[in-house]
């Protein structure tokens, strides 16, 4: 495989749609060709699983049923999009991907570490982000931002669960190397200048290759 593969990561309200576009736009202008792309979700059978994650419904969904959904919507958005991306030496921005299976079913669900290792060894083996982008922002102030707006399942959880979310991705941020923690209570231009001169080191030393 030749092309990088980009994760941005955060709680709800931290900022990754305010800022996506502004890192894919970037790479681009550098004359790489980047598949940007999400999970949940990422291809229309993977959007339908991305549905039924986020609707609110009476029936109450068991947390294991969560996490196999998560990696359903995975395993397709891996063999339909970004394998095949990463093969034709493409680059694959994605909003999200097993580190906030980690963060949100580990961290905020309380499942079993060892349950969700299985299955991304099961999904996706050795393959793993060359680069997380992970804007990390106090859970007061994230609520904050997206008080007005409809609330997805996931976004009616209680702020001990985006403690327990925020302090998971914390915990990656200080074990994996690929991390750059960015500080998201800055304003959105400092976010995107913070984003940019990380994304402009990490091209120059993934570089291009053949
Ligand atoms: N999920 C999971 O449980 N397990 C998994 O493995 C995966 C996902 C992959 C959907 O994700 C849910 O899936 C997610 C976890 C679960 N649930 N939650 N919560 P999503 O990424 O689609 O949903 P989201 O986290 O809610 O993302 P979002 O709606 O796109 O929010 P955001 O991108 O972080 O924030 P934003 O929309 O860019 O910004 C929010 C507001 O803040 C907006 O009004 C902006 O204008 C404002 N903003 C942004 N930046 C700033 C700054 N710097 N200053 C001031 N205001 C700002």
């Amino acid at each position: 495989m030749n092309g990088a593969f980009i994760t941005i990561e955060g709680s709800e309200g931290v900022g990754k749609t305010s800022n996506v576009e502004a890192m894919v736009a970037r790479l681009r202008a550098k004359g790489l060709t980047v598949v940007h792309t999400r999970e949940p979700g990422g291809t229309p059978l993977a959007e339908d699983i991305r549905t039924l994650l986020l609707d609110v419904r009476a029936e109450p969904m068991a947390s294991l049923t969560e996490l196999l959904l998560v990696f359903a919507s995975r395993a397709q958005h891996l063999d339909q999009v970004i394998r095949p991306a990463l093969a034709r030496g493409d680059w694959v921005v994605c909003d999200r991907f097993t580190d906030a299976t980690y963060a949100y079913q580990g961290g905020g669900r309380g499942l079993d570490i060892s349950q969700i290792d299985q299955l991304a060894a099961l999904v996706h083996g050795d393959l793993q982000p060359d680069l997380t982008i992970y804007l990390d922002l106090a859970v007061d102030v994230a609520f904050e931002r997206i008080k007005g707006r409809d609330h997805d399942r996931f976004e009616r959880e209680q702020r001990a669960f985006f403690e327990s979310v925020r302090s998971t991705y914390r915990t990656l941020a200080e074990r994996h190397q690929r991390y750059e923690l960015i500080d998201a209570s800055q304003p959105l231009p400092d976010v995107q200048q913070d984003i940019a001169t990380r994304l402009d080191a990490f091209v120059a030393r993934f570089g291009p290759r053949s």
